[in-house]
C-alpha cells in the first residue's frame, strides 16, 4: 500500500479525460488500493484516478450511510468503480459540493438526485447500483473527475469567478503559514 498525491486546482492534468480500463490486472489493483488508503487519510467520501494523475477510469466511494454508526465507521460503505457509466438518472438535488482537489472552498451545486450507474468491480464483474442522496451526488461527482471537470466547472461563470478568487487567497494564506 502506498500514499497517492493528490493534485490540485489548477493543475491541468485534472482536466484530462481518462482512458477505459482494458484488464484490471496486478497495476489497476494496485491503483485501487493505493486510491482507498488516499481516500481514507484524506477523509474523503470518494476519489477519482484523474485526482491522482493517473489518466484511467476508477474511482473509489466510501460514502456514509444515515445512520451514527455508520457515520463513523470508515470501509463500510466502500465500492470501486471501474469504467463506471451513468445509464439512468432522475430528479434534481442541490448540495454544498467539496473537492480534495479544491480545498478550503465549497458550492452549492445541482446534479441529478437518482442515478443508476453501470460499472466493473475489481474483479472485473459488470454490475449496476441506483443510488440517490450523497451517494447519487458522489457518483456524479466522481465521473466528472474522470471526464476532467471539476465541480467549480457546473457553477455559473459569476460563482466560479468569486469561488476562484477565494480559493486562490485560502491557497495564499496556507502558503504563508508554511
Ligand atoms: O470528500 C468529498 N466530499 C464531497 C462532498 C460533497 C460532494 C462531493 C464530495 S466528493 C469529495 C472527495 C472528492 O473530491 N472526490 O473527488
Ligand atoms: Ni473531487
Amino acid at each position: 500500500m502506498a500514499l497517492l498525491n493528490i493534485l490540485k486546482y489548477p493543475d491541468p492534468f485534472l482536466k484530462t479525460k481518462a482512458a477505459p480500463v482494458q484488464s484490471i490486472d496486478l497495476e489497476v489493483n494496485k491503483l485501487i488500493s493505493d486510491m482507498v488508503e488516499t481516500m481514507a487519510l484524506a477523509r474523503g467520501i470518494g476519489l477519482a484516478a484523474t485526482q491522482v494523475g493517473v489518466g484511467k477510469r476508477v474511482v473509489v466511494l466510501d460514502v456514509p450511510g444515515d445512520n451514527d454508526e455508520e457515520r463513523r465507521e470508515r470501509g463500510k460503505n466502500l465500492i470501486v468503480l471501474v469504467n463506471p457509466e451513468i445509464v439512468g438518472s432522475s430528479g434534481s438535488i442541490t448540495y454544498d459540493e467539496g473537492c480534495l482537489s479544491v480545498p478550503g472552498v465549497t458550492a452549492e451545486v445541482e446534479r441529478f438526485s437518482n442515478v443508476t450507474v453501470k460499472a466493473l468491480d475489481r474483479e472485473g464483474a459488470l454490475f449496476e447500483i441506483k443510488a440517490e442522496g450523497l451517494f447519487a451526488i458522489a457518483m456524479q461527482h466522481e465521473i466528472d473527475h474522470l471526464d476532467g471537470i471539476l465541480f467549480i466547472d457546473r457553477l455559473s461563470r459569476l460563482k466560479r469567478e468569486l469561488i476562484k478568487r477565494k480559493y486562490k487567497k485560502a491557497m495564499e494564506r496556507q502558503d504563508r503559514a508554511l
